[in-house]
């Protein structure tokens, strides 16, 4: 098997078919057009995006597919089976000189209205449905799997002229979230949602927007992801918080970003910076070297390298950077207990969400059952 979960998600048919079902009883018609887009597990590269450095994601077979129609009453009309506050149908006018599209509450429909106000192709109304089997605010890249999926729907409904690139659509959608989900992400989320390949991690350069497929395949490793299942308020707020932080610490250094920082450079000025801005430099400049690192330790089966990577860079979100729980760390210790583990840490942003471990595969049942937690596990082929 080349995956598998104890958690049971439906795959990309059946989520088809959910989606079909829905529309039709909220529309009374079929949808004419369907759009798809993944989650993602970030390896390593942890906050490292907005600081122009590298990322090694891969996709999951956790996805969000919006399904519709083009309409021409210039009302969107949208129906979410998975509402995360507030109710499950929005309406917008498109076009509207009364009511200019703008940022509201439902705020799983910001996500959809932003994605509709940075598209590049001509403005149509639509009627949709969207399904998911992404867990919403799990650290998994729900946001991007709804941002991009609605971006691929709109191009069906309504192309432009001249074909969007992938790094644009990527682009497009990250200004999505930042103006309408008020949430100043990097590029990481997008990028792999939009260019992912199966089978492969893809290790981002976040400065010139490259990305570099890295192929896993061994049938004897998996990468097994498990939910903590909480979110802390925190995630939210402290996120834009990191972000100044690490730009002052780039403009104390005299550089654009922490990218162009050395270790030894930031380790010369110690004495000039406040401490928790030295500490939030030291991860990011640390797990920048740590991405590069493991993307090559992977890419030559050197897996007991990669997981001392994936240790070091968990203790230094946690210690340094400090967006890791108590969850989370309770997940990667009990993780790291079993034999034939490698290494384990907490992925996405942080303050909840899930844990990544990269594990021999034969071990896979043993580590779910020691870490008394579901998991969603995919052997490397
Ligand atoms: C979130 C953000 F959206 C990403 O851009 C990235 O910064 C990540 O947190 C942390 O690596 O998922």
């Amino acid at each position: 098997a080349g995956e598998g979960a104890d958690l049971s998600f439906p795959n990309v048919a059946e989520l088809l078919q959910t989606a079909k079902n829905a529309f039709h009883k909220r529309f009374q018609c079929q949808p004419t057009h369907a759009a798809c887009a993944p989650g993602r597990v970030n390896l390593i590269g942890e906050h490292t995006d907005y600081n122009d450095g590298f990322v090694l994601p891969m996709a999951l077979p956790l996805m969000t597919l919006v399904v519709g129609n083009k309409t021409d009453t210039g009302i969107c009309r949208v129906f979410t089976t998975s509402p995360v506050d507030g109710p499950s149908y929005v309406e917008f006018a498109i076009n509207s000189s009364q009511e200019p599209l703008a940022p509201s509450k439902p705020a799983w429909a910001n996500y959809v209205k932003g994605v509709v106000a940075c598209y590049q192709g001509p403005q149509v109304s639509f009627d949709v449905v969207i399904v998911s089997s992404v867990p919403i605010g799990g650290g998994l890249s729900s946001s991007a799997a709804l941002e991009v999926s609605t971006y691929t729907f709109l191009e069906a409904i309504s192309p432009t002229t001249t074909p969007i690139t992938d790094r644009q659509k990527a682009l497009d959608c990250q200004k999505a979230e930042h103006t309408f989900a008020g949430m100043p992400c990097g590029i990481m989320d997008q990028f792999i949602s939009v260019m992912a390949k199966r089978e492969h991690a893809l290790l981002i350069d976040c400065r010139s927007m490259e990305g570099q497929l890295v192929p896993l395949q061994d049938n004897k490793v998996a990468v097994l992801i498990t939910n903590s299942n909480v979110k802390h308020e925190l995630s939210s707020s402290e996120y834009p918080v990191r972000r100044e932080q690490c730009e002052k610490a780039a403009l104390a250094l005299g550089k654009k970003k922490l990218r162009d920082v050395s270790m030894d450079q930031l380790e010369a000025a110690e004495a000039s910076l406040e401490p928790v801005i030295f500490r939030r430099a030291r991860h990011v400049i640390g797990e920048i070297r740590r991405c590069e690192d493991a993307s090559l330790a992977l890419e030559n089966g050197d897996y007991s390298k990669f997981g001392k990577l994936m240790v070091q860079s968990h203790n230094s979100l946690r210690d340094d950077f400090e967006v890791s729980c108590g969850e989370l760390d309770s997940l990667v210790e009990s993780a790291l207990e079993v034999q034939g583990v490698f290494g384990s840490r907490m992925t996405g942003g942080g303050f909840g969400g899930c844990t990544v471990t990269l594990v021999k595969a034969e071990v896979v049942p043993e580590v779910i059952t020691h870490m008394k937690v579901g998991g969603y596990w995919q052997v490397l082929n």
